[in-house]
């Protein structure tokens, strides 16, 4: 395995106010990032913003505002967001800083001289909010822009082409690698779809607008917004600067492996261009493209120009960071789109983080407390079948929770964490914890059972500690369990608490009113 990992969000378009959609791909990326950080690996993470094009500009417009001012402001609210949320990126990219744009212009250039870019005229269809140009098929007879079904407008302009067909073989060659484009179907869809009809040269400049970074051959030309956002994954590492210490150790370095993870919506950009323009840069293709699936509302995709945005806002400010961390990526499995609903977000609350979690939590604690004076019994191995079942469990819960956060499916690895701790409170029915203690011949078993408990606590936080990140601290100060301790390296260590003492904490996860809450997120949806 490699031992360096450097991932990646989209950067996102501020051109509206962040919705779950985002905080949805953002918290897949973070926890990835915890959680190999947590195994102590090195893990670069980065975000940001991708603010230049011609929406932002007619946005600005409207608002009477210079979209420098535009950009700035929402932006604002998107790093108040990761900040609100935990999100644990090193670094956060603007498309409009000064770093960011040398690489774009330099990247035009090497392109340019390389002959891989040549300038033509275009004549296409252009979907605006989409910021991407069609061709004639893909638009239907009814002209329509096949990712976002809006309208799409003929436009005509002397613009610069990058040449696709010239690195496709090469392209091939990279989808021939074992997961690379993962989940496979996302793969198939991009060969079918786009590439074995015949890929066309791709516009990569424009001139109807100015919101965008100057191409030096040709000043009155600016970078197509897409051009312009994919490098951000370079400069944000210092791509040929005289600072890329980051981008040798992070990109150059076969030590480490390069993580994209991006929706479906923007799965041709990220898997035919880009490695693309890599490649005509003569730089490293990345190891893996991450293709998520979308949230939707009861009327389709969530989206800023519908406006039927979900707010993360008042969800973390009600419900707390935790449990909207925990919904997002409990409730979409990677790879298939998810549907939000209150009642679902009200129930996995009450069910898994109440119930599951914070129940577990608070009747192991209390019983340790009445029948061994608060000190967690020294663990013993196999007292009886019933426990080297649990033990078992316990060992193949970790194995299959690290193989399925490598990749990326996460929902799956906290639903085997959740499986491990429902386990555990069926357990404490069938142990029966107050009938054992009521026979002194029994005290072993019973001190087999807190011990058993404690543990798989332990095991059961430490593997949710990448998703609940305010509440597994918690946990560990009610088990007793010291930093040094909390390391994951004692995650097969059945003796970490040992004759630790345990404390009753505050309720993890208060259980939710459903009627009450769920009206009062109805209220949420559709609203800014
Ligand atoms: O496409 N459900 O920016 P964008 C889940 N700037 N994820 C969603 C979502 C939803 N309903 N809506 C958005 C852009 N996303 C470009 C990217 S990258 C070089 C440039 C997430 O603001 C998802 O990850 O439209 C999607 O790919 C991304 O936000 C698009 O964000």
């Amino acid at each position: 395995m490699k031992k360096r990992f450097y991932i990646t969000t989209p950067i996102y378009y501020p051109s509206g106010n962040p919705h779950i959609g985002h905080a949805y791909c953002t918290t897949l990326c973070d926890i990835f990032a915890r959680y190999k950080r947590m195994r102590h690996f090195d893990c670069y993470f980065l975000t940001g913003t991708d603010e230049h094009g011609l929406k932002i500009e007619k946005n600005a417009q409207k608002e009477g505002v210079t979209p420098q001012e535009y950009v700035d402001n929402i932006t604002s609210i998107f790093t108040k967001l990761w900040k609100a949320m935990k999100i644990s990126n090193n670094d956060f990219i603007r498309t409009t800083e000064e770093r960011h744009i040398k690489v774009v212009q330099e990247a035009f250039t090497k392109m340019y001289q390389n002959d891989d870019i040549y300038l033509g005229k275009y004549e296409g269809w252009y979907c605006t909010p989409c910021e991407s140009f069609w061709t004639e098929t893909q638009v239907g007879p009814e002209h329509i822009c096949p990712d976002c079904g809006r309208p799409v407008e003929k436009a005509t302009e002397e613009s610069y082409f990058f040449k696709t067909q010239k690195y496709l073989p090469e392209l091939m060659k990279w989808y021939e690698g074992d997961k690379v484009i993962y989940p496979l179907n996302r793969k198939n869809e991009m060969l079918n779809t786009f590439i074995k009809p015949g890929l066309e040269d791709l516009c990569v400049s424009r001139t109807s607008f100015s919101w965008g970074v100057p191409i030096r051959e040709n000043p009155k030309h600016v970078a197509y917004v897409w051009l312009d956002a994919l490098c951000n994954y370079l400069s944000a590492l210092g791509y040929g600067s005289e600072h890329d210490e980051l981008y040798k150790k992070y990109w150059e370095s076969e030590e480490s492996e390069i993580i994209h993870v991006i929706g479906a919506d923007i799965t041709r950009f990220h898997t035919i261009y880009w490695p693309e323009f890599l490649l005509s840069l003569g730089v490293r293709l990345p190891d893996r493209v991450f293709v998520h699936g979308l949230m939707m509302m009861k009327d389709g995709k969530m989206s800023k120009s519908k406006g039927n945005v979900v707010s993360p806002y008042p969800l973390i400010e009600k419900y707390g960071v935790d449990a909207v961390r925990y919904y997002l990526v409990r409730e979409i499995i990677f790879g298939q789109d998810g549907q939000f609903t209150p009642e679902q977000f009200v129930e996995r609350i009450n069910v898994d983080l109440a119930n599951n979690i914070g129940n577990l939590v608070s009747r192991t604690v209390s019983m340790i407390q009445k029948y061994f004076d608060g000190k967690i019994p020294s663990f013993v191995e196999n007292v009886n079948e019933q426990d080297k079942e649990l033990e078992i469990l316990v060992k193949s819960t970790i194995e299959s929770y690290e193989n399925k956060l490598d990749d990326l499916h996460i929902t799956e690895a906290i639903v085997d964490v959740m499986n491990l701790l429902g386990r555990a409170n069926k357990y404490i029915e069938e142990s029966a914890p107050w009938v054992l203690a009521k026979d002194p011949s029994k005290t072993e078993n019973l001190k087999s059972v807190m011990a058993h408990l404690a543990y798989i606590i332990f095991v059961g936080a430490k593997l949710l500690e990448p998703v609940l990140v305010e509440k597994t601290p918690l946990i560990f100060d009610s088990l007793g369990a010291s930093e040094n301790e909390r390391d994951y390296s004692n995650i097969f260590n059945e003796h970490v608490l040992d004759n630790h003492e345990v404390k009753k904490g505050e309720v993890l996860f208060p259980r939710l009113d459903v009627a009450k809450e769920t009206e009062y997120i109805k209220g949420l949806m559709g609203g800014k």
